[in-house]
């Protein structure tokens, strides 16, 4: 069966506890329930994560290989500071969607630059916690064409 990842970056744990006006009123345990669900409807394995430590999401990244078919990264402020994120990604070779609930590009400058994208095949931003199903159908999407 074909096994994606979710991984959230910094902060996420906070959401729907902090901030609605900027993230929104759903928590975090409710999205990946949303994707827990997508992933049923299309016949495919899920694990979910957060953390809010970069090194820990590098681990994660590297224990990915063999054991993942593809990753699906909110790496939350990392996006646009982690070089060591970019590099593990580029190290286990899995494809690599870069998710966002926000859109980046209209929000301040330095939120524009992403060493991910760098490394993604794709991204999406700025659909709030839809955007996570539409990761998935993106990322099942990207594995058949691959097959
Ligand atoms: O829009 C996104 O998904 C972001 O990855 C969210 C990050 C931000 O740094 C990125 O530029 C865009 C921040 C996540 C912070 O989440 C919070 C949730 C509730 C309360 C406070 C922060």
């Amino acid at each position: 069966m074909t096994s994606i990842l979710i991984l959230n970056g910094p902060n996420l744990n906070l959401l729907g506890q902090r901030q609605p006006e900027v993230y929104g009123a759903t928590t975090l345990a409710e999205i990946e329930a949303m994707c827990r669900a997508k992933a049923d409807a299309l016949s495919l394995s899920l694990a979910f994560h957060q953390s809010n430590s970069e090194g820990a999401l590098v681990d994660m990244i590297h224990a990915a290989q063999g054991t993942h078919d593809g990753i699906i990264l909110n790496a939350g402020a990392y996006t646009h500071t982690s070089i060591a994120l970019m590099d593990a990604i580029t190290s286990v070779g899995l494809p690599v969607i870069e998710l966002h609930l926000s859109n980046v590009h209209a929000r301040e400058e330095f939120r524009h630059i992403s060493f991910i994208s760098k490394v993604a095949v794709g991204v999406i931003c700025g659909f709030g916690p839809k955007g996570y199903e539409l990761a998935i159908e993106a990322m099942r999407h990207h594995l058949e064409a691959a097959d």
